[in-house]
This record gives structure tokens, C-alpha cells and sequence, in this order.
């Protein structure tokens, strides 16, 4: 009986000695554990007379109440501790670090937006396949076998009639066997050409687009075109048509905007000739024009009926343009550094 008074003193009495929770883990296990001092002292009641045994095993019973009372004490003081350590670390008024965010690669910005745009005049989005046969390629578009133009686009081949496609135009070919005018379609997406140097990559982006309807003229290309860079480039953008050739348009023309850089002027504040535009006031941005009548026999229109326009343009290019970005390579290296500019 006096065993175990002392046990639950001797519990008090080293009551500071944890000073963590695994040293309380500890004390608890010397006092409560299955061969702890309070186990210990049980068996030895088993020694007294049996008149003695209840009075025995009511104290049995309170010292342990008594010692697990003292070990939760414990238990929440150290804890309280632990946590006062911790908020003392802790400064709430520290700046936060912001989380890295990803962002649009500049090209898929500028894609959204000619993209955007251009749904806007009522142009519907068409997609299909890099891997492109001959025939949606070359043929329907009035290049034959043979033709210049084949090596003028400088085609990646995958086989003697299956090509990665050196334009999107496979896919305005797709999208009017499909449907009978009127029809104004964009195809956007990646293009292939056997080419590497500073200013080519040997896959870049595109966007074509094609309309086509009764009594559609050159007139309603040029107010679409201006329209379209003025929504792009800037209200103040002026636009000028230069003739060139493309075999699935004619007539064709390459198209100017007066130069995002010195505004058309040519020169820098300073006199020195602008580096954009080389000091002529102009920047080449797209290709267009009247679509062939042999591109409509191809796909089944008549050309009597119908006219057209179509007009194709890069988006490195107007990337470049857009962002004053004076190295094509900028856009895949994928620098980190450079891309997160544009978040
Ligand atoms: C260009 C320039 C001129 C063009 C033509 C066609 C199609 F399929 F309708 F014949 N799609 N895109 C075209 C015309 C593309 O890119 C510089």
C-alpha cells in the first residue's frame, strides 16, 4: 500500500523531467507500460491477506487515475510548448512567394488572337492532319507533278505520295469537297518545309484562310485584309498589295502594313534607318488572292458560279512583329526566361 503512494509521488516528483514528447512516451511506459512500476506493484498486492485485498485495489486504482491525470498534463504542457517554439519561427508578416505560374507560348497567343479575330468576321475554324497526301497537298491546289512550285516549298516527304504538309490549304481543299459555297473557313496549325537557316525553321505555324461566294471580288479581300490587321496590328496600320504568284490564285499579291517599329516613317527618332523595315516604311505580313478556277474544278465548284479569295500568313512572323522579337529561334529554345514574359 505505501509502494504505491510512493509510485504516484515519484510520478509527481519527476513530473519536469520530459522534456519532450517522446521522453513523456518514455515515463509513461516506466509507469504505465505492461511491465511498468504500476504493473509491478499489482502483482504484489496478490501478496495480502484476503481482507486486505479491496482497500488494496481501490488505491491500485486511484494512483493509476492519479499518474494518467499527471501524464496528460504533461502530455498538453509539452504540446503547448511545441507549438509556442514553432509560432515563434514563424513570422506571419514575412511577403508570401508567389507561385510559378506557366503561360501561353507566344505563338498559341498569337494564333488565339488571329484566331479570334478572325471568327469575329465569321470565318469557322476547320483542323486536320500534318500528315498529308499528295493529292490535298499539291494537285488540288494546281501544282502538278513536276511543277516548280514543288520545289519551291521544299516539301519533307514521308513517302512518294504521303508529305508533311508544306501549308494548311489541304484542309480548305477537305472543307469545300465537303460543302458547296458559301463557305469561309481558317485552317490554323503547324506546316513543314525542308528549310533551316536564321530566319526558317523547318516547322513553323500557319493560318490560311478561304471565302468563297457568288460575286466575291478583290475589293472584298482588300476590306477584309484591312480590317483584319488593322484588329491585329493597330487602328493607325495602313496596308498596301503588291503583286506576286502563288499557282492556287490569280491573280495573287503579297501584302504590306506600314511598319509597327517607326510607323511607316522609315527612319528612328534619331535619323538611322528603322531595322524593322529597313528603312522602306513596310513590313511583308501575308500572302493572298483570287482562287484559281482550277483549284474550283479540283473540289467540284463551278468556277462559273463562284469566286473566291484566300490569304496565308505565318505566326512566328507576326509574333516577331507583335512583341518586337528579333530572333526566330527565341520561339524554340523554350528559355524559361523568355517565356515567362508573356504570362
Ligand atoms: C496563301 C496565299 C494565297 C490559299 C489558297 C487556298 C485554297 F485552298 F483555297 F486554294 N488556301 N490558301 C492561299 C492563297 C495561301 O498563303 C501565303
Amino acid at each position: 500500500m505505501e509502494g504505491l503512494d510512493g509510485l504516484a509521488q515519484d510520478c509527481e516528483s519527476r513530473k519536469g523531467q520530459a522534456c519532450s514528447l517522446k521522453e513523456l512516451e518514455e515515463l509513461r511506459i516506466e509507469f504505465l507500460g505492461r511491465k511498468g512500476k504500476l504493473a509491478k506493484a499489482m502483482t504484489e498486492l496478490g501478496a495480502l491477506d484476503n481482507a486486505d485485498k479491496p482497500a488494496g485495489g481501490k488505491k491500485a486504482n486511484e494512483v493509476k487515475q492519479r499518474i494518467t491525470e499527471l501524464m496528460d498534463q504533461m502530455e498538453a504542457e509539452l504540446t503547448a510548448a511545441e507549438t509556442g517554439r514553432v509560432l515563434s519561427r514563424f513570422d506571419p508578416t514575412m511577403p508570401g512567394r508567389k507561385p510559378w505560374a506557366g503561360s501561353l507560348h507566344p505563338v498559341t497567343l498569337v494564333m488565339q488572337e488571329i484566331t479570334s479575330v478572325l471568327a469575329g468576321l465569321g470565318f469557322e475554324y476547320v483542323a486536320g492532319p500534318e500528315v498529308e497526301n499528295d493529292w490535298h497537298n499539291f494537285e488540288a491546289l494546281n501544282i502538278p507533278p513536276e511543277h516548280p512550285a514543288r520545289d519551291m516549298q521544299d516539301t519533307l516527304y514521308v513517302s512518294d505520295k504521303i508529305v508533311l504538309r508544306t501549308h494548311t490549304s489541304g484542309m480548305q481543299v477537305r472543307s469545300m469537297l465537303k460543302k458547296q459555297p458559301p463557305i469561309a473557313v481558317i485552317a490554323p496549325g503547324k506546316v513543314y518545309r525542308r528549310d533551316s537557316d536564321l530566319t526558317h525553321t523547318p516547322m513553323f505555324h500557319q493560318i490560311e484562310g478561304l471565302l468563297v461566294d457568288r460575286n466575291v471580288s478583290m475589293g472584298d479581300l482588300r476590306g477584309t485584309l484591312t480590317v483584319f490587321v488593322r484588329q491585329i496590328f493597330g487602328a493607325g496600320t495602313n496596308v498596301r498589295f503588291r503583286p506576286s504568284f502563288f499557282p492556287f490564285t490569280e491573280p495573287s499579291a503579297e501584302v504590306d502594313i506600314s511598319c509597327v517599329m517607326c510607323g511607316g516613317k522609315g527612319h528612328q527618332k534619331d535619323g538611322s534607318p528603322c531595322r524593322v523595315c529597313k528603312g522602306t516604311g513596310w513590313v511583308e505580313i501575308l500572302g493572298c488572292g483570287m482562287v484559281d478556277p482550277n483549284v474550283f474544278k479540283c473540289v467540284g465548284y463551278d468556277p462559273e458560279q463562284y469566286t473566291g479569295f484566300a490569304f496565308g500568313l505565318g505566326i512566328e512572323r507576326v509574333a516577331m512583329l507583335k512583341y518586337g522579337i528579333g530572333d526566330l529561334r527565341m520561339f524554340f529554345e523554350n528559355d524559361v526566361r523568355f517565356l515567362e514574359q508573356f504570362a
